[in-house]
């Protein structure tokens, strides 16, 4: 059933409109008869037809913004997760059922065609599908917003698992066209980087609001040599060097940088931070004088949002624009950048805080960097008047680190200095933030710091993702739970419903049985849909533990063997692995050799299964996440900032187990005590366990089981007789255990055993999954805008109103 939608009633096409549409595109875009279309000819045909129906949204959407002079949210970030646009633009412009007719009538199946979307992997994982959720909703929410970004040509690498683990390869998604987006060469800019000029084109994808007429616009840019051939050496005969600086200069929006951690010297990744900030500052300007407004007016019409360090370089690049373009002086420049930008931090970790060592930075950007002296000086003066005789604290606080054999700059710092808001992204993380890595700067301002927990976007994780449960909803609570998800809160009555619960656990069966046959089909595992399908897919890391769930796999395979009777769990494992990372590629070798010997195990069958899906996406997690009966949410307390898969499982019925970090203290506040497996230390007990010292000999010395497990795996059970191959994974548990596995692994095992003591009554399972998606109304996305919306931006919403301007060829 699909979401009450306005634009429905307003489609020029009128009934069977979309068959014909797509016809037409079959026709004269993709120059095909039927008979020789190819299915991704008939899904640019289908992409297309819905294309011509969202751009009246757009249109109207942009008039409006330009009559109304909208005060406008924009949001940087270096990454977008966007996942396939097609079946989400379906669910938000409520056309659904209307393209499964069309393409019934035209004998092809509407499931295949969503199939057939590549996906645009323009981020590693969290931060950038966090980004993706925000623009949903910013347009569902009717906020006048533009997303910022980078167009790269090849998105984050596509992963295969063979029996060695993670093997990479380039995922060129744009390869066969790519029908959502519009080019705006008239949108180009100049910008700078160590003395050579790049050119920024703009991308234009439009981003669908469910249910409303707004269509928001996400702007990325793609980098261009400004003299593409240089006819001087053409002619001279150097032929590589006629285009050597257009290949060059296109480098830069090449490629996403496979890892959201820090990594020294990265001339590229700095150089493709300010090639998209300062285009969008400069398309920001662009905006500003075509609205009549004044330079001096940019913090009126705009807020500005970092998505983590990644834009902070905006600081210093809107403070050149104003002085060195517009002729602002020193003093206002900078109180209208600090009122127009805030910042988002998304991660506690010391090696993911971005600092740039001066030389590199001096040589790329010299005038910002003379700048970021600038607001230094006057910042640091500021503190030695209010703290006199206090050099530490100076040293602590400035935007420039000394000490180490480089001097660098401070991305977070000059974050927070140039923001009049700083957030984290849930309760813990950003009492944490305060209490830890921006603790002086607090102290000064103490106003400046607070907290948004995030969201995600209902539409695509549970109208796109579980159609099945998404039906029930409709049935049993009505269909404004898309746009209102406390309204989830219906359902409560009903978990204790036999005939409701029946319903609810044939729902849950057909997506379990759903992803048994993608596993199937990507690995070649049967797994039983009634088995307890125990899932952890996220971004491979160290704290997030996937080797903690790995230990007890080795150890539930031992307890199977002596025959003790568990109830059948399948444990499904997905996500990619910096490919840099070795310790975190090793894990994923571990889980691999795992499944590979307890899946041949006769002893296992009907007991244990292991799944390791390769190549984890938006795509792969819609099919996932309604599939999941246990969420594994198990990261080291106080290392995972918020987390947003665990929203994710839970909003589709998931039950979690999980430690008190990030989100998951949120969650489990929400869905109650009894809903939720807890284990493990808090942060505050880490932190005392770290005070006295901490080492993992004594706890595994008492532990019997886990260490028979470490035992197995360092004796090559698990690596075809190997004893060295998983050594350095086993040495680092044993010797220092930095993510405190031994120390939880205890408690975790206790936990996994209330699990299979609560599975074994399907009845009280199937309430406590009903009680954790009814309860999950919380961790809508919009939410979170709205939080931002109100508290941080001083945005308001701008209604679009339809046929603002009647340039459809059919209106
Ligand atoms: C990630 C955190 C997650 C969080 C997302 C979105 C980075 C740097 N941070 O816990 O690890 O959910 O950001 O906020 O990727």
């Amino acid at each position: 059933m699909d979401a009450p939608s306005t634009a429905t009633s307003l489609s020029p096409h009128g009934q069977g409109g979309l068959l014909g549409a797509m016809r037409h595109h079959l026709f004269s875009s993709q120059a095909k008869s039927p008979s020789l279309a190819t299915r991704h000819d008939h899904y640019l045909s289908l992409a297309l037809a819905v294309r011509d129906r969202l751009l009246q949204n757009w249109v109207d959407t942009a008039e409006t913004y330009t009559r109304a002079h909208v005060r406008t949210a924009t949001y940087l970030s270096a990454e977008y997760l966007l996942g396939p646009h097609l079946e989400n633009n379906l669910v938000n412009l409520g056309i659904h059922a209307e393209a499964q007719e069309a393409c019934r009538a035209l004998g092809l199946s509407l499931e295949e065609l969503i199939a057939e979307e590549p996906e645009p992997g323009l981020g590693n994982g969290g931060l950038g599908r966090l980004a993706a959720c925000f623009q949903e909703s910013m347009a569902t929410l009717e906020i006048p917003a533009i997303g910022y970004g980078i167009r790269y040509e090849f998105g984050i690498f596509r992963q295969q698992i063979g029996p060695d683990g993670q093997q990479e390869s380039t995922d060129p998604w744009l390869a066969r066209g790519n029908p959502w987006e519009v080019i705006r060469p008239e949108w180009s800019y100049p910008v700078e980087i160590g003395g050579h000029t790049v050119i920024g084109v703009a991308h234009d994808t439009p981003i669908l609001g469910c249910g409303v007429h707004t269509a928001n616009t996400l702007r990325l840019w793609s980098a261009q040599a400004p003299d593409a051939f240089d006819f001087a050496s053409f002619n001279a005969g150097d032929y590589t060097r006629a285009v050597l600086q257009k290949v060059q200069s296109e480098t830069l929006s090449k490629v996403l940088y496979p890892n959201d951690e820090m990594e020294q010297g990265k001339r590229l990744r700095l150089s493709q931070q300010i090639f998209f900030v300062s285009c969008s500052l400069q398309d920001m300007f662009r905006i500003l004088k075509g609205q009549g407004m004044a330079p001096t007016e940019f913090h009126r019409k705009f807020a500005v949002q970092l998505n983590d360090t990644h834009p902070a370089i905006a600081v210093a690049e809107l403070m050149r624009l104003l002085i060195d373009q517009h002729g602002v002086d020193w003093d206002t420049a900078w109180s209208i950048t600090t009122a127009a930008i805030s910042y988002t931090n998304h991660t506690l970790l010391p090696e993911a805080l971005e600092a740039w060592g001066l030389e590199l930075f001096g040589q790329l950007l010299p005038r910002q960097l003379e700048i970021i002296y600038e607001i230094n000086a006057r910042f640091l003066r500021l503190v030695r008047i209010r703290y006199p005789g206090q050099p530490e604290l100076l040293e602590r606080l400035s935007l420039i680190q000394e000490g180490g054999h480089q001097r660098k700059v401070r991305m977070a710092h000059l974050a927070v200095v140039g923001s009049h808001q700083v957030n984290g992204v849930a309760e813990l993380h950003s009492k944490l933030l305060v209490e830890n890595v921006f603790h002086d700067f607090a102290a000064l301002w103490p106003d400046r710091f607070t907290n948004v927990t995030n969201g995600v976007t209902p539409r695509r994780w549970l109208a796109v993702a579980n159609p099945g449960l998404a039906a029930l909803l409709d049935e049993s609570i009505g269909t404004t739970w898309r746009r209102n998800l406390d309204q989830l809160r219906g359902l409560e009555p009903l978990a204790h419903d036999g005939a409701f619960l029946a319903r609810w656990q044939e729902v849950r069966e057909q997506s379990k049985q759903r992803l048994a046959a993608t596993i199937r089909q990507d690995t070649d595992v049967l797994v039983d849909p009634a088995s307890l399908f125990d899932v952890q897919v996220k971004r491979i890391h160290e704290y997030k533990r996937q080797h903690l769930a790995a230990l007890q796999i080795v150890e539930r395979y031992l307890r199977l063997r002596n025959g003790e009777d568990l109830p059948p769990r399948t444990v499904i494992f997905g996500g990619k692995a910096a490919p840099g990372y070795h310790m975190a590629k090793l894990i994923i070798r571990l889980i691999v050799g795992i499944a590979g010997i307890v899946n041949i195990d006769p002893a296992m069958r009907g007991r244990l299964r292991v799944v390791f899906l390769p190549n984890f996406s938006v795509k792969l997690g819609q099919r996932i996440y309604p599939a999941v009966d246990l969420s594994e949410q198990i990261s080291t307390a106080g290392m995972e900032a918020s987390g947003t898969g665990n929203m994710k499982m839970a909003l589709n019925g998931a039950l979690t187990i999980g430690t008190l970090d990030g989100a998951n203290i949120e969650i489990r506040e929400r869905v109650g005590e009894d809903n939720f497996f807890l284990f493990g230390h808090t942060a505050d007990q880490l932190a005392e366990l770290n005070r006295n010292g901490y080492h993992p000999l004594p706890w595994l010395e008492n532990d019997p089981i886990a260490k028979e497990a470490i035992d197995l795996i360092g004796s090559g059970h698990f690596s075809e007789g190997d004893r060295d191959l998983f050594h350095p994974l086993l040495a680092n548990l044993c010797r220092h255990d930095p993510f405190r596995v031994m120390a939880d692994i205890g408690d975790y095992r206790r936990a996994q055993n209330a699990v299979d003591e609560a599975w074994r009554d399907p009845q009280r399972w199937s309430t406590m999954s009903a009680l954790n998606t009814a309860r999950c109304g919380f961790f809508s996305s919009d939410r979170s805008i709205q939080d931002y919306a109100e508290r941080i931006w001083k945005v308001t919403p701008v209604p679009v109103q339809a046929g603002q301007v009647l340039t459809s060829p059919t209106g």
